[in-house]
């Protein structure tokens, strides 16, 4: 799918415009990459099929984007987007990626100072010449210094939700040829960490010259970094894809070597080491005798172990477990009843309550809450005029669906007081509050706290949405003191959303973990703005898994009527 890509680049080209001072065509670029990015029909094959006629049905493509489509369908670039990056000095998809930095920024960073790229923005921030521009003070400068900080460590890394599908596409690819004999998706990918470096592929094969050719000129290839007959490494689209050819004796050992981590790995040698063997990428081996290495499972249980689910494989405590035979049921997508965020056209969502019942009944979910904005101004939130007439349609919806139900939430802004951005007359019309901050994410830590235990404690809110704020690669989320909103959320009945949208994933793992550790109830939602973001949850039970979540740590696993009464709804 080239989705993805070429909304990226129409972003950028807006970017661009809007620095050059170019009127209105930023935004019918950014309109178009946002349809792009959403529709879960593959461009290239709409292209195929229908040409330039089937483009132009995309909303927001009309002919001239449509053209730049084709274009790149058929050339592999866009020649307008390198005349006008070529067009201004300026490093934009570097600036852009700091938090509070936009093309105006951009345009002023560049008139007054001179700043080109991250590098410049650095300097500029701290020779302490940025607080003479106006609008920009000392405050301003230390968050911009946050940002340039969480840049360098996040260099590159492609979240979860946008890796995996690639390597589905070139695992299934690769599937299909009679060459191959065993394959397998390793590294953090398989492990569903949140962000991914490379993609890492281990396969069996007995023509492995035929298979490093086919691999290395998929029609997504763009360059080829090594070729050899047992690795090859590619950049697929923008993501770098290693294969890896291995002896079926040694798959199991191999599987287990580059599933990782690094710091799992190094623990079960450790472990072999103790117990007389010694453990590689061949196999696990007794002096020169190989005593395992075709399948992982024997390989632990030779060194006295469960086999380890791969999202656990992060050395947090899992090989102890496995010794134990304690190790966690995790929760599984097929668990899920529920999808307990999401939007339609009441507010910022593209589609109407009833699609966004239809495509989850399909996605075998029993029930979902729909939580469209409240007194969020940017996302045409709810008015109570509003909410009455989305309670008619969901009845409508409900009755059509059948055996399935949508309830009706909202997703609520707290103020910067704590309070809730709803009157109590909206409050009570509705099934299901979700409690969310959107805007002054800069307070301090105690003053965030307190709002949020405020909302918490506001005997409305059931669910906080997305609770650290975070973007990821583009905003590090607010400052919480943990423990202290787990006790309110314990004491209030309130649960914690893992926001499964793939730049979200917040709760992240190792805060869901701690979440669940404390007892508190945690929740997984898509927010989903169009039907085909609804995929999302399997995102959020990852999550869920590497937090060491059980079906009965997640809410939505529950039958409604059960989640009706654990919630006091
Ligand atoms: P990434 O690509 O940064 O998201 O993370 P991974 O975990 O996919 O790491 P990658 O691609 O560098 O290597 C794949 C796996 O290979 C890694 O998870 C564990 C294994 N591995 C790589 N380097 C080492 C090493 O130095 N020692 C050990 N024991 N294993 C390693
Ligand atoms: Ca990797
Ligand atoms: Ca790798
Ligand atoms: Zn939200």
């Amino acid at each position: 799918m080239k989705n993805q890509e070429i909304a990226n680049i129409f972003y950028a080209m807006a970017d661009i415009l809007e620095i050059k001072n170019v009127a209105w065509k930023p935004n019918a670029y950014r309109k178009a990459a946002r349809s792009i990015e959403s529709m879960s029909e593959d461009i290239e094959r709409i292209y195929k099929k229908e040409g330039m006629n089937g483009l132009k049905k995309i909303p927001g493509v009309g002919e001239d984007i449509a053209k730049k489509i084709e274009e790149y369908l058929l050339t592999g670039k866009i020649k307008k987007y390198n005349e006008l990056k070529k067009s201004i000095p300026i490093d934009v998809e570097g600036l852009m990626s700091i938090e509070g930095i936009g093309p105006k920024t951009i345009k002023i960073l560049y008139q007054k100072l001179k700043v080109k790229n991250l590098k410049d923005l650095e300097k500029a921030v701290k020779s302490g010449k940025l607080r003479s521009l106006p609008r920009f003070g000392e405050k301003s400068e230390e968050n911009i210094l946050k940002s340039l900080e969480f840049a360098k460590k996040s260099g590159g890394r492609k979240p979860l939700g946008y890796a995996l599908p690639i390597a589905e596409e070139i695992i299934s690819n690769l599937k299909t040829l009679k060459e191959i004999n065993q394959i397998q998706l390793c590294g953090s990918t398989a492990r569903r960490k949140e962000t991914v470096g490379d993609l890492d592929i281990l396969a069996t094969t007995k023509s492995p010259k035929k298979v490093m050719d086919i691999f290395t000129s998929m029609e997504n290839v763009k360059r080829i970094v090594v070729k050899g007959p047992t690795k090859s490494t590619i950049v697929y689209g923008d993501i770098q894809v290693d294969l890896r050819v291995v002896d079926s004796k040694s798959f199991g050992s191999a599987v287990q070597y580059f599933i990782g981590s690094k710091e799992h790995n190094i623990a079960v040698r450790k472990i072999a080491i103790s117990k007389g063997y010694k453990l590689s990428e061949y196999g696990l081996f007794k002096g020169n005798k190989r005593v395992a290495g075709a399948k992982e499972e024997t390989i632990y249980k030779k060194l006295g172990m469960d086999w380890i689910p791969y999202e656990l494989r992060e050395n947090r405590g899992e090989i102890e477990a496995a010794q134990k035979h304690k190790l966690p049921k995790l929760v599984e997508l097929k668990d899920m009843r529920a999808d307990l965020q999401m939007h339609t056209t009441y507010s910022d969502g593209a589609n109407s309550v009833y699609e966004m019942g239809l495509t989850s009944k399909r996605n075998r979910l029993k029930y979902i809450a729909i939580t469209d904005h409240i007194g969020l101004k940017i996302a045409n939130s709810m008015t109570l005029k509003a909410i009455k007439k989305q309670r008619k349609e969901i009845n409508a919806a409900n009755a059509k669906l059948k055996n399935f139900k949508i309830l009706q939430g909202a997703e609520v802004d707290i103020k910067l007081d704590g309070t809730l951005a709803a009157s109590k007359k909206m409050l009570s019309e509705l099934d299901i509050v979700l409690g969310a901050i959107h805007v002054g994410l800069k307070r301090s830590k105690k003053e965030q706290t307190k709002r949020m235990i405020s909302a918490i404690e506001s005997g409305y809110v059931n669910i906080i949405a997305h609770p650290t704020g975070r973007i990821i690669n583009m905003r590090q989320g607010y400052e919480l003191d943990r423990d202290k909103i787990f006790e309110a959320a314990l004491r209030n009945n309130v649960a914690l959303e893992i926001n499964a949208f793939p730049t979200r994933m917040d709760l992240n793992d190792v805060h869901a973990r701690a979440a669940k550790e404390a007892g508190v109830m945690l929740s997984i939602g898509t927010d989903s703005h169009s039907k085909e973001h609804l995929k999302f949850l399997k995102l959020g039970v990852y999550t869920a898994r590497r937090a060491w979540c059980e079906k009965n740590n997640i809410i939505n696993t529950l039958p409604l009527s059960k989640l009706k009464k654990k919630l006091n709804i």
